[in-house]
């Protein structure tokens, strides 16, 4: 009897570990700069306000990974009435795929964020610009 229960919750942790690794990354913006393509993906294509898993793929505009270091993601909100300023980074680490980087960050709140991805290519240093609303 116990090995059964103990069974069943194995499957239950298997099947919520599935679920999980079905959350893809998805795409939630696309931005151009330093004539490249750089995506941000996030579970189910949504950034929320608490602890985010995320992604930038660069690509040149032939579609081919772009030859990249990047740098970190910075998400920043103005001091809105009485409510001060707030901001959240993460460092951009790399994968196995070439022109693709991963981080999580931890966002305060929903609403809209100003995003900046810091990167190097052959030219030097490089930014984009954007934003972004977490859910
Ligand atoms: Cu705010």
């Amino acid at each position: 009897m116990i090995r059964t229960w103990v069974a069943a919750g194995l499957t239950v942790s298997l099947a919520l570990g599935l679920t999980a690794c079905a959350q893809e990354l998805q795409p939630v913006t696309t931005t151009q700069a330093a004539g490249k393509t750089i995506v941000l993906s996030a579970p189910g294509g949504k950034l929320t306000s608490g602890e985010n898993a995320l992604r930038v793929s660069f690509q040149e505009p032939s579609g081919q990974p772009a030859d990249v270091q990047a740098q970190g993601i910075r998400f920043f909100m103005p001091a809105m009435g009485t409510m001060a300023a707030m901001s959240a980074e993460s460092a951009l680490r790399p994968t196995d795929r070439p022109g693709v980087f991963e981080g999580r960050v931890d966002l305060s709140m929903k609403g809209t964020w100003q995003t900046t991805v810091t990167f190097q290519d052959a030219g030097g240093p490089q930014r984009a610009v954007f934003s972004i609303q977490a859910q």
